[in-house]
């Protein structure tokens, strides 16, 4: 497509599809013009592709996850589909800023973090391999909520994505699922029917999500809830204006936030309303795509693989039980062995608080068939086993992570030491009794989005040195390797970091008025706020360095900028003091003439996808500083190691691939193993050990508990330094001395930037196999037994 052909094809979406002339269109009217002309070409593509799953016997593959975090589409699609001189030239020919408008998009934050992104990742990825697959999630109204800061404060405002037409949907009516809940069960023999009380209906949103050079498209299909009977006219005509319209708010409710928790599981019945929603009409979908293509219903598992993303959908079990049971007549074991041969289950926890159990009266009630069909299938999961103990309804609830296991043919950890994890604790039992079911797909990103789109500079350099089919073979980088000594290569990569770093100073002064020198480490750690991803060490750290600053003030230190980003959940009191304490810190720190020069604090407010995309491109150093055994994978710090950022970490999660990828040289580790957190915490007094054993960390312990950060509160961090002093359950304490020698080595590698750059080369070049399409492959020969459409199946590129 020529810019002239992409011009006229803008133009004509904005007159005949906007009804907007030229002369009076908005930046919005100009991006949906554009997003309309991009979107006509990959419609083809999709179809071509979904023509070919249709006639081709292959097995589709379902991604169930309660999130998509998807983030903006736009820029997404014109790189996969190769648009982007056609779109540039067009745009430069109307006069048109191309960054305004790709910047007018919302974010679409249909996911917490990195659950969510990983769905969207892995949903790129199959396209991109041209594997038959469909994703299946909710179309919240309101994404996350917006964060902004007041007076230092997290304010959670509500994200309002949908308010302008979402140019990269079609919304299917036809595709109309009814939805029951509540209700009584009439047992005929095993078998039962059941007569909901409350209805409602899904209805179907398509989003095409197309592959690298357009080979092939997928579909995310996302339901919205909508009432079965539209308002009560009777009632309206009454006078009872509010009453008419209240069923219908009442269905729409189901449909309408994501919630967000991301680790405390707080049993709310509205969530429990939400996962049956969503999965069971999923599952209707599903079956119904079958049986228009197959009689037989034991071939559910060579046709289809439903992938369970945490154990949010794990309702699928009983329910596709029942379908398969109560309504198609299968007899009940063979029930049983067709979903579990079908259905499959990623765990992303280990932390206690965050595994999903509901009570068995509030199931029961919801759901009432699905509470006996979980009663029936422990008791032939006992009979298989012969062990007693591990019941999916046990102590009066519904643990999902159980009903996830027995119910699944594969389970599967996302990073080594997690898979590890999780047979040793969690589902040790579970393990032993079924020894071949945990398997290990550590999790990936898709360097579309995380390298070729993000960060232009560097990837541009990296096409013009080995060519460009590192984009879908990302293990190609490794030739990048031989460019290491090479000194214009190195200088120019470098080069392309401190132009990512000047554009990302430039933003920092405009948005939050700090001046930042693009010569410093910048020094980033982006993530949801949590006690066991650690912030509160990293603040630490900086007020122990700040410190030594404003101790000798004229010695040369290395001048670095803390760049902090994340979302606290609204309800977690310790991770918005968390919040509170960085921001009060950055107002302290930034206006001090001692140590400014040195030491800069910044916190973008509302870190999304797209945040993320201009800060990992200009990050030196990446924080991954989790308590050992606690981070399940993180897939920042892969999005940081591919955009040749340096780590600073513990042996936890994906950084122990990360280390062993890169070299142990080229990393800077630190901290305790997650056997020696368990050991320690064994222990009494291991924080005032650890505070007595390094007079650094008292100090700055001391310096918040003065109040320097907050003189019109000075009691305002108690908690976080009681708990610190006294309990330190996430071992921060014991972990400091540590971190501060590795970040010292920091400082000391930084000063010779030759060098620091070609460490940063080395792991960019060896970073390949953190692309998702390497763990997609994994999946599809592992769990999934899968295989993408041949070439001949493939549109051609
Ligand atoms: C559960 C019940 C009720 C309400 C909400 C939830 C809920 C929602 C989201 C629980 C957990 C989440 C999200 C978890 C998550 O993002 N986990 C992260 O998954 C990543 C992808 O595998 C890993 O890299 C991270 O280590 C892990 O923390």
């Amino acid at each position: 497509m020529t810019p002239s052909e992409m011009k006229d094809a803008i133009l004509h979406h904005l007159v005949y599809t906007l009804g907007k002339d030229a002369a009076t269109a908005h930046v919005y009217d100009w991006r949906m013009a554009l997003s309309f002309a991009v979107r006509d070409r990959i419609v083809d593509r999709w179809f071509a592709a979904t023509r070919r799953t249709y006639g081709s016997n292959l097995k589709r593959v379902y991604y169930l996850s309660l999130e998509f975090l998807i983030g903006r589409l736009l820029k997404d699609a014109i790189v996969n589909m190769r648009l982007e001189e056609a779109a540039t030239g067009a745009l430069k020919e109307l006069a048109l800023d191309y960054r305004e408008i790709l910047e007018d998009e919302p974010d679409a934050a249909l996911g917490n973090g990195g659950l969510g992104r990983l769905a969207a990742c892995f949903m790129e990825s199959m396209s991109t391999i041209g594997l038959p697959a469909m994703g299946y999630g909710i179309r919240y109204e309101n994404g996350l909520f917006r964060q902004r800061f007041e007076d230092g404060r997290q304010i959670e405002e509500p994200e309002d994505w949908l308010s302008q037409r979402h140019a990269w949907e079609f919304e299917r009516p036809e595709v109309s699922i009814d939805i029951g809940f509540g209700g009584h069960v009439q047992e005929i023999g095993s078998r039962a029917n059941w007569y909901p009380s409350e209805m409602l209906i899904a209805m179907a949103h398509d989003t095409p999500v197309i592959g690298w050079k357009g080979r092939w498209g997928n579909t995310l299909r996302l339901w919205e809830s909508r009432p079965m009977h539209g308002f009560d006219l009777a009632r309206f005509n009454r006078g009872e204006y509010a009453a008419a319209a209240e069923p219908e708010a009442l269905a729409r409710t189901l449909s309408r936030v994501l919630y967000p928790d991301d680790h405390t599981e707080q049993g709310k019945e509205l969530r429990l309303k939400q996962e049956f929603f969503h999965t069971a009409a999923s599952l209707r979908d599903i079956i119904r795509r079958f049986e228009s293509e197959y009689d037989d219903l034991k071939l559910l598992p060579k046709k289809a693989a439903i992938q369970i993303n945490d154990t949010h959908p794990a309702i699928a079990g009983p329910e596709l039980v029942r379908i398969l049971h109560d309504e198609r007549g299968m007899d009940f074991e063979e029930a049983v062995g067709i979903a579990r041969a079908t259905l499959s289950y990623t765990n992303h926890t280990l932390l206690p608080e965050a595994l999903e159990t509901w009570g068995e009266a509030r199931m029961g009630r919801l759901l009432p068939r699905h509470m006996q069909l979980i009663d029936r299938i422990d008791d032939l999961h006992r009979r298989e086993t012969g062990t007693h103990s591990l019941n999916a309804h046990q102590d009066g609830k519904v643990h999902m992570g159980t009903l996830g296991f027995i119910m699944a043919h594969k389970v599967n950890g996302v990073a080594a030491l997690h898979t590890e994890l999780m047979k040793s604790t969690v589902f040790k039992e579970l393990h032993e009794l079924h020894p071949d079911r945990i398997v290990n797909e550590t999790n990936g990103v898709t360097p579309r989005r995380w390298l070729l789109s993000c960060n232009p500079r560097l990837s541009g350099l990296i096409t013009d040195t080995i060519g460009e089919d590192w984009v879908d073979d990302l293990e190609q980088l490794e030739k990048l390797e031989a460019h290491a000594d090479d000194s214009a290569f190195v200088d120019a990569f470098l080069a392309a970091k401190r132009a990512n770093k000047v554009d990302l100073s430039q933003w920092i002064a405009e948005t939050l008025k700090v001046s930042v020198d693009p010569d410093s480490i910048f020094d980033i750690q982006v993530k949801r706020i949590h006690e066991y991803k650690r912030q509160h060490l990293n603040l630490l750290e900086t007020i122990a360095h700040w410190q030594e600053i404003r101790d000798n003030p004229n010695a040369d230190w290395v001048p670095r900028v803390k760049i902090f980003g994340g979302k606290a959940f609204p309800n977690y009191i310790y991770a918005k003091e968390m919040v509170r304490l960085a921001n009060d810190m950055a107002t302290v720190m930034n206006s001090d003439p001692l140590t400014s020069r040195y030491l800069k604090v910044v916190f973008p407010p509302n870190y999304n996808v797209s945040l993320a995309e201009r800060l990992i491109p200009a990050a030196d150093l990446s924080e991954q500083i989790s308590t050992a055994g606690k981070e399940a994978s993180g897939t920042g710090n892969m999005k940081f190691t591919l955009n040749g950022a340096l780590t600073i970490g513990t042996l936890d999660g994906a950084n122990v691939e990360i280390r062993d990828l890169v070299g142990a040289e080229n990393f800077f580790l630190f901290g305790m193993t997650a056997a020696e957190v368990m050991e320690r915490r064994k222990e009494g007094g291991h924080a005032a050990r650890a505070i007595a054993e390094d007079p650094r960390l008292g100090r700055a312990l001391e310096a918040i508990r003065s109040g320097i950060f907050s003189p019109d509160e000075p009691g305002r961090y108690h908690s976080i330094t009681e708990n610190l002093t006294h309990h330190d359950y996430f071992m921060v304490c014991s972990d400091f001395t540590d971190y501060w020698r590795a970040q010292r080595e920091v400082d000391a590698a930084f000063t010779d930037r030759k060098q620091w750059t070609r460490t940063a080369v080395l792991n960019t070049a060896r970073a390949g196999w953190l692309s998702s399409d390497r763990t997609i492959r994994g999946y599809m020969s592992d769990i999934w037994h899968a295989e993408p459409a041949t070439e001949g199946d493939v549109a051609a590129g």
